[in-house]
């Protein structure tokens, strides 16, 4: 109950720097911005040709790929806008300087696949919580910085978190002060992260603000979640393993919308809110996996029913009222998003194919290989 009364007194607190009208960040620190998210938010920043100078730091684990980044790098005007570090989030000494010149960070770093927190927790912990707390504290020292007069503000941190935070939804949408109720590892981590991120704000009034994205698809998805896998599987042929019945629902939201309604919370919010982003596409994963198939023109057999995801969250559903109060809408469709995507795995496979070789293998081999062997028709 304490904890309610917090969160609405941190709510009603914030409402009154809500309505603080818009504001343009010079230079951005984006954490994570080889991954998919992110990196699809430093094209399109960087695109806008307004100036604006991103660093982006980035530990290059299997998720992050350099390569995303290519269309900004062989662009002359964009690529001087754009410095990259090699780094680690949980890692004072490179963060501490980078976040000193950052008039904002946006941090998408984080270890953000489900299955594998399940197979391995660890690293999910050490980014997704401690990275946090890393970020939080060079902003809380940049903060004593700007008190004294050494720099003209307190740099703004944006987190990124997810839907999943809600945990299973099974009526009805999630809003932003509902309780938290992650259930897998990398969920309860994510919690964690926005927690302390709320804390932050709280105790030091660090200017900060939370995002909960929604299943996101499009290009330079790495091709461990369902759609870019069911999609390069399908391409070749190979079996597509559906968890369980297939019913599970999500509620996709296109790549470029998420990063765009990221960019938008960034400039408009008040300090200390929560914004949920919804893509307003909610399908079972059978309903996706055959307009995928349809696509492609590939048959269903493909899919097999394999052994459920343990704890697997049913539903996830949000409501996006506050966020299109804040005068956000998203631009895609998910049946052309989903098109434009499978058309972008079949250009693009000297993108998706070098990744599924190496320690992906070992991975596949451990997430699927025992499923398939027991798999049934998935009806
Ligand atoms: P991703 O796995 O594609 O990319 C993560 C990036 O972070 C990679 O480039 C990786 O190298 C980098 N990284 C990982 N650990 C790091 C560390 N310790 N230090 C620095 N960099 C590190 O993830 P994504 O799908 O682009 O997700 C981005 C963010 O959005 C995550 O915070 C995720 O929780 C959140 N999110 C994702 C979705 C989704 O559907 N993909 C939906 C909602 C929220
Ligand atoms: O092989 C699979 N078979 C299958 O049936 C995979 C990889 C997934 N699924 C199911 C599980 C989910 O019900 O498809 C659904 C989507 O799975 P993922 O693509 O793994 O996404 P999800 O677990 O829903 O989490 C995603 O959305 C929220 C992102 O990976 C998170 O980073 C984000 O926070």
């Amino acid at each position: 109950m304490t904890q309610e009364r917090d969160a609405t007194r941190m709510h009603d607190k914030s409402r009154t720097t809500a309505q603080r009208g818009s504001r343009r960040y010079a230079r951005l620190l984006v954490t994570g911005g080889a991954g998919f998210i992110g990196s699809c938010f430093v094209r399109d920043v960087l695109g806008r040709r307004d100036g604006t100078h991103i660093t982006v730091l980035d530990k290059l684990t299997y998720a992050g790929n350099r390569s995303n980044l290519a269309p900004v790098e062989a662009d002359p005007e964009q690529a001087a806008r754009l410095r990259f570090v090699v780094g680690d989030i949980a890692d004072p000494e490179i963060v501490e300087p980078l976040v000193a010149e950052a008039d904002a960070v946006v941090n998408f770093a984080a270890e953000s696949h489900v299955d594998r927190s399940i197979l391995e927790p660890v690293d999910f912990l050490r980014t997704d919580v401690l990275g946090v707390h890393v970020l939080l504290e060079a902003c809380r020292k940049e903060q004593a910085r700007a008190r004294a007069g050494g720099r003209a503000a307190t740099p703004r941190m944006l987190q990124v978190s997810t839907d999943e935070v809600y945990g299973s939804v099974e009526t009805g949408e999630s809003v932003e002060d509902d309780r938290l109720e992650p259930r897998s590892p990398y969920s309860a981590a994510k919690a964690a992260g926005e927690l302390l991120v709320r804390s932050y704000f709280i105790t030091y009034g660090l200017d900060v603000v939370v995002t909960r994205g929604s299943n996101t698809y499009g290009p330079y998805h790495y091709p461990e979640k369902l759609i870019p896998l069911f999609v390069t599987n399908a391409i070749d042929d190979q079996q597509l393993p559906l968890y369980g019945d297939g019913r599970q629902r999500r509620d996709w939201l296109y790549v470029a919308d998420h990063a765009g309604a990221i960019g938008h919370v960034l400039e408009h919010a008040g300090a200390g809110e929560t914004y949920n982003i919804p893509g307003g596409n909610e399908r079972a994963n059978r309903e996706v996996v055959a307009t995928l198939l349809e696509l492609l023109g590939k048959p269903w057999s493909l899919v097999r029913s394999v052994e459920d995801r343990p704890g697997h969250d049913w539903r996830y559903a949000m409501t996006g009222d506050k966020l299109a109060a804040l005068g956000w809408k998203n631009k895609m469709s998910f049946e052309v998003g989903l098109a434009a995507t499978v058309d972008w795995y079949l250009a693009n496979q000297g993108w998706w194919r070098p990744i599924k070789s190496g320690e992906w293998e070992e991975y596949y081999r451990r997430q699927y290989a025992t499923r398939l062997a027991g798999s049934r028709d998935a009806g």
